[in-house]
């Protein structure tokens, strides 16, 4: 397979203004017309061929303007359809015919549970008819589709339904309107036995607007969540950003089958059922929160993404991006707004930073691809969103969103260009943005290292930054980045943030700093008295900050730090450091030893309290085994693993009663709620229990069991028989999982929570219940949630037994990405990220996952999975 490359950018040589569109829902025979209305490009030259996309289509009848062609007046590939000679202005009437029923890639047009859905973006339009599948050909849409009405009696397209009617044969058929111009990309169908739930909400301007969610009827009492969610969303975008709705009309369709999260189609979004269906007997508070942010992510694109869309799909962050800040920025105003940073931040440190370090990192904006499914990545999305994040805050709050406003009326119904969302930052903000526009090409994660020293005599405090990028695949040569540095100097006397005064200029006592050049100094005067200084407060950029802080600067920041963030972030670092040490000891099989200073900061956090009950849950959390590998230069699994465990049951043992106090101060029997302060206490509460558990406390296995048995909502039920599975006790874990499984089986997102709190147990015999689960009656090797409940939890997140020394699960692995390469490529690609990260490994294991990459690589390859492996063995 070829790359296609950004500078080969060229506009359609023909747009289309208007699609009609008729589907005939015949199982065996589905038919496709499609008639579209066509003009040429006014930039393109007269004469050039009409070239459509189109995959896996048989074609069955042709004509322009009414007359059919010959077979020489067209030729067909099998990625598409060239029509030589066409007029300026014209129509284009094609017949397909496709097979939903054999699709298990789910892009274009599928079959789930026995219901017709649609998955388009970003390429799967050409699977559903002859079309120029880009993002930059805008049309109004009219889709009439016919079904049978017993089997299928909900037929649902974009926009409002114009007509409906019954056919001969039990048929019956709705047509439907969407007036907005869009892509194909946006484009949705679904065809099935489907129940609603329906809503109204009164837009700002008086619009009333109906919702409705469509499930299967069993799931009907799970989509209050997702509902009271929409209307939040609707009303915060108006309220914040100024956006109202414009259709009369907004549906979810919940699916059990679907690539990824969910997908923003011009009024019909169609969901993952994992990231709509929640009910507090089946679904975490995490669950509830994630539902919460997908469906409000969803609905913003209707501005970012679907009124103003992306001009290709190298500016997919333009719309990803910003709709993920946009999403971080609702959540973080509907929850508890630090821990949703602290969250956000430290699952970027993990995940996004792995990726910019390996093969397959790419810059935001990347230059080529050989497979667009393969860029819906953590860079594209997180780091997209973080760089729109640094724009805010470079610009300030007020001027962004004039920025924001001024780039949906100047782009409204067009496909445009990072280029232009900046410009407008710049042009609203009179800030020069063009060296911050190297966020966007540049790929890696920065590293700043800083120094820093108190000059008593002068009271001055010099603060230096040094940044580099490292090296990225095809990209040797980096250039400095324009950093903004959020940071206060606490004063180690009072505890207290103090004055900021910068080449005379006073700054109050938090501020930016702006780091533009390579090595940049800052000299703060009038510093009253030595300070610590508290850098890149709120996770201000993305990069990885580097100080040599002692373990004293870091419980002082940790108990007076104003910025909550960094309060937390001090906590992390100071666990680190001794994890090192304990990393290093269990290296050299000396005898680990636990430094005082982090209990007494952990017993001082017990102490204290704290009125944010989440955010005390994650300052007694330690870092995860994946964060603390991403530090080290050398991967070594058990290691890591051993420290952890260590420092976890050395402050489970001595703070063993105030973790016991804790847990019964924060337990209570009110009804759930997914609120705030219910998830806080509940945080709390189950990060103390999960200390108690580390030791195998026997109060605290009792306590377990009890929250067990009591079965009172699923956040505690699933934590407490994951604490059970993961103890030595399998006399504790094998009857609760058998009764949990027993109880679920009829709930597949719930059989998913079972399979994944398995495939996790640190014990040595994870891999067996991997295997052993996948020939479970609940698992199919064509259901993604599947796939990544079991594989995709057991090969990230069960590091010890993911990288046996055997090999074995290597190989599990790569066997299992085989058969999707078949099956469902766009999910087998994404299935073999933690193979790729092999240059991490020691050289046995080096050896072991590049044999299994390359073994992948001697199969026949999808596009998706040649390119992952390619990268990865270069
Ligand atoms: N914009 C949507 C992306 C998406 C997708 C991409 C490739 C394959 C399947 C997919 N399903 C959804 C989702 C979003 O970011 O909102
Ligand atoms: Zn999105």
């Amino acid at each position: 397979p070829k790359p296609t490359f950004l500078h080969d950018y060229r506009p359609p040589a023909y747009r289309v203004t208007h699609t009609e569109l008729s589907f005939d829902l015949e199982p065996g025979a589905t038919r496709v017309k499609a008639s579209l209305h066509l003009e040429r490009h006014p930039q393109r030259e007269a004469g050039s061929p009409l070239m459509l996309d189109g995959e896996q289509l048989e074609l069955k009848s042709i004509a322009i303007d009414g007359q059919p062609l010959d077979d020489d007046e067209y030729s067909l590939s099998e990625t598409g359809l060239t029509v030589h000679r066409v007029p300026e202005r014209f129509r284009l009437d094609t017949e397909v015919e496709i097979a939903p029923e054999e699709n298990t890639a789910l892009e274009g047009l599928y079959l789930s549970n026995g219901m017709y859905c649609t998955q388009c973006e970003a390429e799967g339009f050409r699977r559903i008819t002859f079309y120029p599948d880009r993002p930059d050909v805008m049309a109004t849409f009219s889709t009439t589709v016919i079904g049978d009405q017993a089997r299928l009696p909900v037929l649902l397209s974009n926009g409002n339904p114009v007509e409906r009617g019954e056919l001969p044969n039990g048929k019956h058929f709705v047509t439907w309107e969407d007036p907005h111009p869009k892509p194909c990309y946006l484009f949705a169908l679904v065809g099935g036995d489907l129940k609603k739930v329906e809503d109204r909400f009164t837009t700002m301007s008086g619009r009333e607007v109906a919702l409705q969610i469509w499930v299967e009827e069993e799931n009907l009492g799970k989509t209050g969540h997702a509902m009271a969610s929409l209307k939040r969303a609707m009303k915060w975008d108006e309220e914040t950003y100024g956006r109202e709705y414009d259709l009369d009309l907004f549906m979810i369709v919940a699916v059990n089958d679907f690539n990824m999260g969910a997908m923003e189609n011009k009024g019909l979004n169609i969901f993952n059922s994992a990231a709509v269906l929640t009910h507090p007997k089946t679904a975490t508070d995490v669950a509830f929160q994630r539902v919460e942010s997908i469906v409000a992510h969803e609905y913003f694109h209707n501005w970012s993404g679907n009124r103003v869309t992306c001009r290709d799909w190298f500016q997919l962050s333009l719309k990803e991006g910003f709709t993920v800040f946009r999403d971080q920025c609702f959540s973080a105003d509907a929850n508890s707004a630090p821990v949703k940073r602290i969250e956000d931040a430290s699952f970027f440190r993990t995940a996004q930073f792995a990726e910019d370090a390996g093969p397959t990192a790419h810059p935001v904006r990347p230059d080529h691809y050989i497979e667009i499914g393969n860029f819906y990545t953590l860079t594209i999305y997180e780091k997209g969103a973080e760089v729109v994040r640094m724009l805010c805050n470079l610009v300030g709050w007020e001027t962004f969103r004039r920025g924001s406003d001024l780039y949906f009326e100047r782009f409204d119904g067009q496909a445009v260009t990072i280029e232009d969302f900046v410009s407008c930052m710049a042009e609203v903000s009179g800030l020069d943005l063009s060296q911050f526009m190297r966020w966007y090409s540049q790929a890696g994660t920065p590293e700043i290292d800083a120094y820093g020293e108190y000059d008593y005599a002068n009271a001055e405090y010099h603060l230096t930054l040094r940044q580099r990028t490292p090296v990225t695949p095809g990209q040797a040569d980096k250039q400095p980045l324009h950093i903004p540095v959020r940071m206060g100097l606490v004063g180690t006397k009072s505890g207290r943030d103090l004055s900021l005064n910068l080449e005379g200029e006073d700054l109050g006592t938090a501020a930016v700093i702006h780091l533009r050049e390579a090595e940049q100094s800052f000299v703060f005067t009038d510093v009253s008295e030595a300070p610590v200084p508290s850098l890149l407060r709120g996770f201000s950029a993305p990069v990885q900050l580097r100080f040599p802080y002692s373990r004293e600067d870091l419980a002082f920041l940790l108990a007076n730090d104003s910025d909550g963030f960094n309060r937390w972030d001090a906590g992390q670092r100071l666990a680190m450091l001794a994890l090192d040490d304990l990393i290093a000891a269990h290296r050299n099989g000396v005898e680990k030893v636990m430094d005082p200073r982090i209990v007494e900061a952990f017993r001082a956090l017990l102490e204290r309290g704290s009125d944010d009950k989440a955010v005390l849950a994650e300052m007694l959390t330690l870092p995860s085994e994946a964060y603390i590998a991403e530090q080290q230069p050398l991967v070594d699994v058990d290691a890591i693993h051993a420290a952890r465990t260590f420092v976890k049951q050395s402050l489970a043992v001595t703070l063993r009663d105030e973790f016991m106090a804790l847990f019964e101060a924060n337990r209570s029997d009110e009804p759930y709620a997914p609120e705030p302060e219910q998830i806080g206490a509940r945080s709390l509460k189950n990060v103390a229990l999960s200390y108690l558990m580390a030791i195998e406390d026997e109060q605290g296995i009792e306590l377990t069991q009890a929250q067990f048995d009591a079965d009172h909502n699923m956040t505690d039920v699933r934590h407490a028989l994951t604490l059970l599975t993961h103890s030595s006790r399998d006399e504790l874990a094998d009857p609760a999982l058998r009764a949990f499984g027993e109880k679920w089986a009829h709930d597949p997102l719930v059989m998913d929570q079972w399979f994944s709190l398995q495939v996790t147990r640190p014990q040595a015999d994870a891999l067996d219940r991997v295997k052993f689960l996948m020939a479970h009656p609940a698992f199919s090797m064509k259901n993604p949630n599947n796939i990544r409940a079991l594989i995709g939890a057991f090969a990230n997140q069960n590091r010890v037994n993911f990288h046996r020394a055997d090999g074995e699960s290597y190989r599990l692995l790569a066997d299992v990405v085989i058969e999707l390469n078949r099956l469902n490529p766009e999910v087998a690609a994404r299935l073999i990220t933690p193979l790729t990260r092999w240059q991490r490994f020691d050289e046995a294991r080096q050896g072991l996952m590049k044999g299994e990459l390359e073994r992948i690589r001697a199969e026949r390859l999808s596009p998706n999975v040649y390119e992952v492996v390619e990268k990865a063995l270069a």
